[in-house]
């Protein structure tokens, strides 16, 4: 079975190579399906951490390991899969309404993700039988 179809994608953006180093950039309208509200990132996390577990009402992200590497689980409420987040031209993109967990972050990993809206608590599905039955609501 295939995760609903657009709803997680992988992202690639361009690449310079320089003796000097690699330079990638993002540009809003162009590299990215949403207008940037918010930018964070996730950095001095602990080997054997779990991060997510929970999927937003209506929030899109894309998520990029800028460092070093770490897994996604992904669920569309429906079928599982899971990406590893290893190469900082690429990222993944999440749409609304799937559920998302982290972990296997190798040392010094750096999570960056581009995201549709400001923090809103409200837009959080924190427990999984409340994104299941949110899905059931939603028109699929
Ligand atoms: C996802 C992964 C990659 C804020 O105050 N502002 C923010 O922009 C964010 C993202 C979080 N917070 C607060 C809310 C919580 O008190 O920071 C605390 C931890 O947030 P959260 O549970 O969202 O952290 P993660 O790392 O489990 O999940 C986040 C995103 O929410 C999630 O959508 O894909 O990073």
């Amino acid at each position: 079975m295939m995760l609903r179809q657009g709803f997680v994608r992988e992202i690639e953006l361009p690449q310079i190579h320089d003796p000097r180093g690699d330079l990638t950039f993002v540009e809003g309208g162009n590299h990215i399906p949403f207008q940037i509200a918010r930018v964070y990132y996730l950095y001095n996390v602990p080997v054997g951490s779990e991060r997510g577990g929970h999927a937003h009402r209506e929030l899109e992200q894309i998520v990029f390991a800028l460092s070093g590497s770490f897994r996604m689980k992904i669920d569309d409420g429906t079928t599982r899969s899971e990406y590893w987040l290893r190469d900082p031209r690429k990222g993944l993109y999440i749409s609304k309404m799937v559920w998302r967990e982290m972990d296997a972050f190798s040392q010094g990993a750096v999570c960056m993700v581009l995201a549709s809206h400001r923090y809103d608590e409200g837009d959080y599905l924190r427990e999984y039988g409340d994104f299941v039955a949110a899905l059931g609501g939603e028109k699929r």
